[in-house]
């Protein structure tokens, strides 16, 4: 008989089957990552977009498995558990009500999730990002490192984006660096952001710059103008998939992490965007920075309002 190993494939699952985890399935199966499994709570949505997605494989010609479902015990064993759960901002909630949803829902997925992959790496993408993150980390009772969320990467990518237009350069010589918190807190640092090795601040005036920076900060928020429904998608979703392939494969790739601080930056027992690399057991190292004063304070000011709204999120969910 053959002494072959039975043939083990990476799955992803991807927690909440709306923009971003549709996109992202379809970004992780097609460029042939790993399997998927898409999760929702609404009844028929993940099975409609994994049939669909399943549809496509003939012509994109690849074999991952892409599966949806409304219970937790098809995601068990996954290496990667993405949580895109949760809700967007309607007319008349307040920001407290968000928090409060959210959270419940992040808690709830989580537990749930984690029940069935004890070992998977925990990416969160659900807004209020850094909170969240944290609760996640919280309620999945995992090291550190195992969990973490998705921000820097997409704010990185919005910077990228908007220096190559304005330079007329192509994207692809470009690095972008932003730390600190998704929102308006975000820390982009022009030094260290580069056209093939040249730091933009050689390249263009400082009120040019401070102009992208601010449209990297308004980022989402210019997307949810456009749209008037729904939040940006596709870039949220790259960035994720980017995350994902580097767990999966060991890439070892310096990636921009909400990771959660003990002691780096003089932060401590917070999540926040800072540069990590990222490899198979999640987060391997922090990455620590010279900051000038300014940059410094800046990150710190974004940390300040991200334990202020963990404090609010666990005040709310006390209260209930
Ligand atoms: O940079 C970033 N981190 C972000 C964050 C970039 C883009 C989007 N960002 C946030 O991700 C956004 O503010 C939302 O909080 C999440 C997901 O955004 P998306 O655009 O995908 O939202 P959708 O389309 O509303 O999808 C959310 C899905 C939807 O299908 C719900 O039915 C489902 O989540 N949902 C749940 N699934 C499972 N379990 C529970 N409890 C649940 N509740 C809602």
């Amino acid at each position: 008989s053959s002494s072959f190993p039975t043939c083990s494939q990476f799955r992803v699952s991807i927690v909440g089957s709306g923009n971003v985890g549709s996109a992202l399935a379809q970004r992780v199966a097609e460029k042939n990552l790993a399997d998927v499994v898409l999760l929702d709570v609404v009844r028929g949505r993940p099975q409609g977009l994994a049939l669909d997605l399943m549809e496509a494989r003939g012509v994109e010609r690849h074999d991952r498995h892409i599966f949806g479902t409304n219970d937790y015990l098809d995601t068990a064993n996954s290496d990667v558990i993405v949580i895109t759960a949760g809700l967007p901002r309607k007319p008349g909630m307040s920001r407290d009500d968000l928090l409060l949803t959210n959270a419940k829902i992040v808690r709830d997925v989580v537990k749930q999730a984690i029940a069935h992959s004890p070992h998977a790496v925990i990416i969160v993408v659900t807004n209020p990002l850094d909170v969240m993150t944290h609760l996640a980390w919280a309620v999945s009772e995992l090291p550190p490192h195992q969990v973490m969320g998705m921000a820097g990467v997409l704010d990185s990518a919005r910077f990228q984006t908007f220096i190559a237009m304005e330079l007329n350069v192509s994207v692809s010589d470009i690095n972008a660096t932003v730390l600190g918190g998704h929102g308006d807190l975000m820390v982009p640092l022009p030094r260290y952001s580069t056209v093939n090795g040249i730091p933009i601040t050689e390249l263009l005036p400082e009120t040019t710059i401070d102009k992208l920076i601010e449209r990297t900060r308004n980022g989402g928020a210019e997307i949810v103008e456009l749209m008037q429904t729904g939040s940006a998608f596709y870039a949220p979703a790259s960035s994720a998939c980017a995350m994902v392939e580097a767990i999966l494969y060991n890439k070892s790739r310096l990636l921009p992490i909400a990771a959660y601080l003990q002691g780096e930056y003089g932060l401590n027992e917070v999540f926040i965007g800072v540069p990590c690399r990222l490899g198979c057991g999640g987060i391997e190292k922090i990455i620590e920075l010279n900051l000038t004063e300014s940059e410094l304070t800046a990150l710190h000011t974004s940390a300040k309002s991200i334990r202020e709204n963990i404090d609010r999120a666990n005040q709310l969910l006390a209260a209930t």
